[in-house]
């Protein structure tokens, strides 16, 4: 059993049952976390409504306990990473880079201005439009990011004045309560409770009477759910649903140049990556090219436990992604595509798969047309760029999407024509605190990140003082 335990009013609550978390690399319990109860729910969700009060009243003492909460995680980054490599599969190299962003994440949102606007100063009217923070805040986060993507909610709901409820994916628990505990000391008790459970649990917060906002990243069928319960009482919603993002290369582009970046925008953290390149187009006369390079980098990434020195990827986060990324890959080979690299499991008890290239594919096929989230990306050939941003748009997914070429000002004109939140030119997931992200169609509502992040965790009043 782990020690682990959930944060609740700035006290460590352990429970009285609890569930196995397991290594990727290995199918081995890593440790058991504590499964949440509808009591200590309750009690999470009574101390975020009381401590609300008095952290939405103090704005610098707000900024001051997350750069102190920036500082501490930085400081454990050590501690952290391992854990995160263990519950996760990443690359440790990796995971020191999630923990450092996550500080970074909250150091960027505590010297964010918040601004208050004035519309009208005249000899009538001084009119003004004040962002008030909502109120307790649940967030709900899945297993590829767990604590970058928990930062992204946390940090900002925070500044803003709000109180958190968090609950990480029921795969990746470990860091998330690692978090709660390492933040114990730099924010008062209640502003930031951290609790573990299954699925049902995220259910029961957003079916909770206390919060006002549900921020949440994972799949379409769960953001729908979290969507309909937070009808009944108009709760606030966020919701970050994945993509199936398209990746445009031009005739001009330069295969060797581009290459490397194209694989590394497809299998960082091994596809699982909401705004990777899920789908490929490449122009017909340069198609075998393109192919050939990336196969050739699919059969010579190290893949291994994410601990082992020179590991460049780790295994798939958990068996039922493994089994997705294999049934569509199974699936398009049936129906006639070519496996260029990969396209089969690793040896070992891990939920490894081989980095896989699939070819001869085509629109229509369930591994172009579906998010896979793993390492198997397929390349498509075409013939006029229209024609390519045609299928790139035929999607219901609108994260992120980009375009190649040796031309970047074609590109910024062919990649304006993306229906999506992010489209990149020459680069793909570059993410960066201040750069809202988010998605349009299936893939979400409302924004995170950047100053846009910080608003959708505030609501608008207008103060008007009449003058005369
Ligand atoms: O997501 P879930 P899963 C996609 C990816 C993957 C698929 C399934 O395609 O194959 O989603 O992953 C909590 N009310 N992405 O099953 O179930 C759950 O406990 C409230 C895209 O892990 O959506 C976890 O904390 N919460 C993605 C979180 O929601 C509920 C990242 C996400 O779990 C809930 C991960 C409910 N009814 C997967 N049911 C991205 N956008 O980056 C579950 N949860």
């Amino acid at each position: 059993m782990t020690d682990l335990t959930m944060t609740i009013d700035g006290a460590a609550v352990a429970s009285e049952r609890y569930f196995d978390v397991l290594n990727p690399a290995t199918g081995n319990i890593v440790a058991a976390a504590p499964d949440c109860t509808t009591q200590q729910l309750d009690a999470a969700m009574d101390s975020s409504s009381c401590a609300f009060v008095t952290w939405r009243a103090d704005e610098d003492r707000r900024r001051e306990a997350l750069r102190q909460a920036a500082k501490a995680i930085a400081a454990a980054a050590a501690e952290i990473a391992p854990l995160l490599t263990a519950e996760q599969g990443k690359p440790l190299r990796d995971s020191t880079g999630e923990v450092l962003g996550t500080s970074a994440w909250f150091k960027y949102y505590a010297n964010l201005e918040l601004p208050r606007e004035v519309i009208q100063d005249d000899d009538r009217v001084f009119a003004e439009v004040v962002r008030r923070p909502i109120g307790p805040v649940a967030a709900i986060t899945p297993w590829n990011y767990p604590l970058l993507l928990a930062a992204w909610k946390i940090a900002p709901a925070l500044r803003a004045g709000n109180t958190v409820v968090a609950k990480p994916s029921p795969y990746t628990p470990l860091t998330a309560l690692k978090l709660g505990e390492i933040l114990r000391e730099a924010l008062p008790p209640g502003v930031l409770n951290v609790i573990s459970g299954r699925d049902p649990l995220g259910a029961a917060m957003t079916a909770h009477r206390v919060p006002r906002k549900i921020s949440f990243t994972g799949s379409v069928q769960s953001g729908r759910r979290v969507a309909a319960a937070a009808v009944d009482g108009f709760k606030r919603v966020t919701l970050e649903l994945g993509g199936n993002d398209a990746a445009i290369v031009l005739a001009d582009a330069d295969v060797g140049a581009i290459a490397s970046k194209l694989f590394w925008g497809a299998f960082t953290n091994n596809g699982q990556v909401c705004s990777a390149i899920k789908r490929l187009y490449v122009p017909e006369p340069m198609y075998d090219d393109v192919v050939d390079a990336l196969a050739a980098l699919a059969t010579t990434v190290r893949v291994g436990n994410g601990l082992d020195d020179g590991v460049q990827l780790g295994p798939l986060n958990n068996r039922a992604q493994l089994d997705r990324v294999s049934e569509l890959v199974d699936d398009a080979v049936n129906t006639g595509a070519r496996v260029a690299a990969g396209g089969v499991r690793m040896d070992g008890d891990g939920y490894f798969y081989a980095p896989t290239i699939i070819a001869d594919v085509a629109d229509g096929t369930r591994l172009v047309d579906e998010e896979q989230f793993g390492p198997a990306l397929p390349v498509i050939s075409y013939r006029r760029a229209e024609e390519a941003v045609a299928h790139a748009n035929a999607s219901n997914f609108g994260l992120g999407g980009s375009v190649w070429s040796s031309d970047t000002e074609r590109a910024g004109m062919v990649a304006a024509q993306l229906e999506c939140g992010t489209a990149w030119v020459n680069t793909h997931i570059t993410l960066a605190p201040h750069q809202p992200f988010g998605g349009v169609k299936w893939s979400g509502l409302g924004v995170e990140n950047g100053p846009w992040g910080l608003y959708g965790f505030t609501e608008l009043q207008v103060i008007h003082r009449a003058k005369a």
